[in-house]
């Protein structure tokens, strides 16, 4: 006979010591976009503690819509290799453009980082960052609904090394950091620059030139990267989002 209780105690058990276990991590991430899986699922295949929020119930950020709502991406020649990382398999409809299915990608970018070992939590925000000595140190984090909601209910925290700008067009982390500290970022006006319209080959180069270190503690990734920095949209290609994913991951590993 299959006791209710059970499953509700399954449940709750598990979930508290996934996030117990995340309280102090090497790593965080916010926002599941293709950036923050690609630099998770890196980190965690290099052992680290790793640990990605999203604010959302589903995870994948901008690929599931693909372009307007037609579900399929491209990905350039320039991405390819990560393409074979993560054994995905694109149709090159031109020289150097693989076309592939968004769910595909979606689906695979998650179940690969998951299985490297990133703890993923959806329907979690960041609303704010913690400061340590001049220096990003962790997250201030909420539910997804209390934060879209604006409901006053106060936060938990966790400590990180590193934390992950990956929230996108927004730039969420950097956002919070300008607006409520008042920092001056390396950037070229101290703050976020904000992204540029469409130019494809530029926007796809600037969204890796610019991830970086944007504030001690703080790296940003994929679109975020761009909104901060001052580069150009790109649509729906998809390439410099994974290649910023790795290049996130791979700096911070350099100094973990
Ligand atoms: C928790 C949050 C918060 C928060 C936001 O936008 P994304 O897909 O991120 P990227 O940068 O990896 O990929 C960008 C790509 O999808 C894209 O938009 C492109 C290529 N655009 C080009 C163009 O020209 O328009 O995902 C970011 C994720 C989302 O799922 C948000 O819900 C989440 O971050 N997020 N999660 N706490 N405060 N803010």
């Amino acid at each position: 006979m299959l006791n209710e209780v059970m499953i509700s105690r399954a449940i709750l058990d598990s979930y508290f010591k996934k996030l117990d276990s995340c309280l102090e991590l090497d790593v965080a991430i916010v926002g599941g976009g293709p950036s923050g899986l690609v630099a998770g699922y890196y980190l965690a295949k290099a052992g680290r503690k790793v640990a990605l929020f999203e604010r959302k119930l589903s995870i994948g950020g901008g690929v599931w819509g693909g372009g307007m709502m037609f579900n399929s991406i491209v990905v350039q020649e320039a991405g390819r290799q990560l393409l074979d990382e993560f054994d995905l398999k694109g149709t090159e409809y031109a020289p150097g453009y693989y076309v592939l299915d968004a769910v595909d990608v979606t689906a695979t970018l998650i179940h690969k980082a998951v299985r490297a070992g990133l703890q993923v939590f959806n329907l979690i925000a960041m609303e704010d960052v913690v400061i340590k000595n001049e220096r990003v140190a962790g997250l201030v984090i909420n539910w997804g609904a209390v934060d879209t909601l604006k409901w006053h209910v106060d936060p938990i925290t966790l400590h990180a090394q590193y934390v992950i700008d990956g929230t996108g067009h927004p730039a969420n982390v950097t956002e919070v950091l300008v607006r409520k500290m008042g920092v001056r970022l390396n950037t070229s006006t101290g703050g976020i620059v904000g992204e540029k319209s469409m130019e494809a080959e530029q926007g796809e180069m600037q969204t890796v030139e610019n991830t970086r270190e944007v504030y001690p503690g703080l790296y940003v990734s994929g679109m975020a990267a761009n909104a901060v920095y001052g580069g150009y949209r790109m649509g729906p290609v998809f390439g410099g989002m994974l290649l910023s994913g790795r290049k996130a991951a791979e700096e911070i590993l350099a100094r973990l």
